[in-house]
């Protein structure tokens, strides 16, 4: 190939880059590592299939619509983790064990891998931690006793 072959091939793989016709919805492989422990459930954290692209999921179409830079790159930051996309009660931040919003790309995952749930899906969710009656009324028990210490 002489190098003017060359240059126009490039230019034409080019052209067809620029031409192709990428929606929001398309899979992007690159964003699972914009997200804190986004390589738990890869694809999959944006979108409702595994395999990635096609339709986005709620946290997906919440990062489509407001979390990302004029270049594509997902805004991960105190804001998009205080929101719960799926609706399931848990933040996005919870969920991708960031919850204050903090983790930056290029810093380790944070948090346990394995406590990560899809912040997408609202049946993959953190387990609930709210105390129980009976524990709350322990709870609510020893505090008077130590009330009634201090006292
Ligand atoms: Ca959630």
């Amino acid at each position: 190939m002489t190098p003017r072959n060359r240059c126009t091939a490039s230019g034409l793989a080019i052209a067809l880059l620029l031409l192709s016709p990428l929606s929001p919805a398309e899979g992007r492989p690159a964003r699972v590592a914009q997200l804190p422990n986004g390589s738990v459930f890869g694809c999959a954290s944006c979108h409702e299939r595994a395999s990635g692209g096609g339709a986005l999921n709620s946290f997906g179409q919440q990062v489509d619509d407001a979390y990302l830079s004029p270049a594509g790159v997902v805004l991960w930051g105190p804001e998009l983790a205080a929101l719960d996309a799926d609706d399931d009660g848990a933040t996005n931040g919870e969920e991708l064990g960031d919850p204050e919003g903090v983790w930056a790309m290029g810093d380790p995952a944070p948090g346990d891998a394995e406590a990560v749930t899809n912040p997408g899906d609202p049946a993959s969710r953190p387990p609930d931690t709210t105390p129980t009656a009976v524990q709350s009324t322990t709870w609510s028990r020893l505090k008077m006793l130590v009330q009634s210490i201090l006292e």
